[in-house]
């Protein structure tokens, strides 16, 4: 396959099916999407179930807007068939099971064989170096190991890659801290949230966290804003990029952001097809509107995934790192939605907010209660150290108002002095109505 020959520093001469025609990359996905459809289709039993319940066969694929006549799979598509119904190969050919823990019922289990465990490594390695790190890089890797994908994921990544992984999981931020001085990591892996708590612990310490050793930080797993980024970059001194991935799909590496444009994550879109729904007809929205994204595997063997609905929402956007088409910034689920009076927000609005206002940490969580009928949101935030407390009371007067004129919303603040200084994501939603 030949492929236009780029000059960028992502690896020196860029030769790689990132960077071949538009052409080339669709008529390998139809390819693989065409392969994958049968794969499942044939191995799978909700998948036959599912497709013929819609009256579609896989010969029926012919190009890639095919793909709309085939039925989407919902996270309760993979509960039902919980632990391994979703499987496509035998037990003994599956080599990893990994799982997500889910806030509610079942965990989903995903399954990999030897092959699917060398195309994520691959993968995770490609997103590493778009993110700046490169062979002989020490990587610190501070996303949790065990069930949860993002630890494991880019252990095999860094390690696929030629760097050197230091796997300190999550947590123990006192350790990370020592780990970080004595073995002079040149890039970090963790989520955004955590390494905002490494920030604030280092300079806790009297230390100042511009003069690590860090060179870049590869985040996310959760939603995450360009004020916290700008954050990050000047608080560590580092160029800090953002990975997505879902368990669902294979786990990180799914969209990586080029640590050179910065301006959304490339979809990989060799293993993976991208689609844009209308959240609420289901109907496919053309590239540049928003919606959520939906996601079909194309070379997955032991867990090929159909139209997953990730309840993302994003766009699609033409690619400018290399060939393949980018998503903007996950801000937002669907399912993340507060309705306050009628009106929609999402935390991440919240949040731009509170990065702008220098006593604040964007460290908070929206707490939902009821006042009488209605519902009501008191919006906890950490203050950031040492500020008075004229300073915060008169900060917590002015999120309000900012919110009021900027949302169009009526909430409580509430400064704390500490939130939510979990290890692994964040959360931004406490949901605290009675069930009705
Ligand atoms: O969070 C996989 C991962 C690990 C991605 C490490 C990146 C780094 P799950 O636990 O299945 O998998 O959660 C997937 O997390 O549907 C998004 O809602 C959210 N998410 C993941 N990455 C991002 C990101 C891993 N960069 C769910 N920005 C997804 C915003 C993200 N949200």
């Amino acid at each position: 396959m030949t492929a236009a020959l780029v000059t960028s520093s992502h690896n020196g001469p860029q030769t790689g099916i990132e960077y071949a025609s538009r052409d080339e990359i669709v008529t390998l996905q139809t390819a693989r999407a065409r392969n994958t459809l049968r794969h499942a289709y044939y191995n799978v039993e909700h998948y036959r179930r599912a497709f013929d319940a819609k009256g579609v066969h896989p010969d029926d694929f012919k190009e890639l807007k095919d793909f709309s006549l085939f039925p989407f799979t919902e996270k309760d598509d993979l509960r039902k068939q919980y632990p391994f119904g979703m499987f496509a190969v035998p037990q003994d050919k599956i080599v990893r099971i990994h799982a997500s823990s889910g806030t509610t019922g079942l965990p989903t289990v995903v399954g990999y064989t030897r092959q699917d465990i060398e195309t994520w490594s691959d993968l995770v390695a490609r997103s590493l170096r778009f993110g700046g790190v490169r062979a002989g890089d020490k990587v610190q890797v501070t996303f949790g190991y065990g069930l949860f994908t993002g630890g494991l994921g880019l252990h095999y990544g860094v390690e696929k890659l030629g760097a050197t992984a230091i796997p300190t999981s999550g947590g123990q931020t006192e350790r990370q801290l020592q780990v970080m001085r004595d073995f002079q990591p040149d890039a970090i892996v963790g989520t955004p949230s955590y390494m905002l708590n490494v920030l604030d612990r280092l300079r806790a310490e009297g230390q100042d966290p511009r003069e690590t050793s860090l060179r870049a930080g590869i985040m996310g797993s959760e939603p995450w804003t360009e004020g916290m980024r700008r954050d990050l970059e000047e608080g560590f001194d580092i160029s800090a990029t953002d990975i997505y991935g879902l368990s669902e799909v294979m786990g990180p590496g799914v969209a990586q952001e080029s640590i050179e444009t910065k301006d959304g994550l490339t979809i990989w879109e060799d293993h993976f097809y991208a689609e844009i729904v209308d959240p609420v007809t289901g109907e496919p929205v053309p590239d540049g509107e928003y919606g959520e994204l939906v996601i079909s595997s194309l070379t997955k063997e032991a867990f090929p995934i159909i139209r997953y609905r990730t309840h993302d929402l994003t766009r699609l956007l033409p690619g400018t790192a290399c060939s393949m088409r980018r998503i903007e910034r996950i801000n937002a689920r669907n399912d993340d939605m507060i309705i306050l009076r009628g009106v929609n927000c999402f935390p991440s609005q919240f949040e731009e907010i509170i990065v702008e206002d220098s006593t604040l940490r964007p460290r908070y969580q929206c707490v939902l209660s009821k006042k009488g009928r209605m519902d009501h949101l008191t919006l906890v935030v950490e203050h950031t150290p040492g500020v008075s407390r004229d300073d915060i009371d008169a900060a917590r007067l002015r999120l309000r108002r900012a919110i009021k004129d900027r949302i169009g919303v009526s909430v409580d603040v509430d400064v704390r002095d500490q939130v939510n200084s979990g290890e692994g994501k964040a959360k931004r939603i406490v949901d605290n109505r009675p069930a009705q």
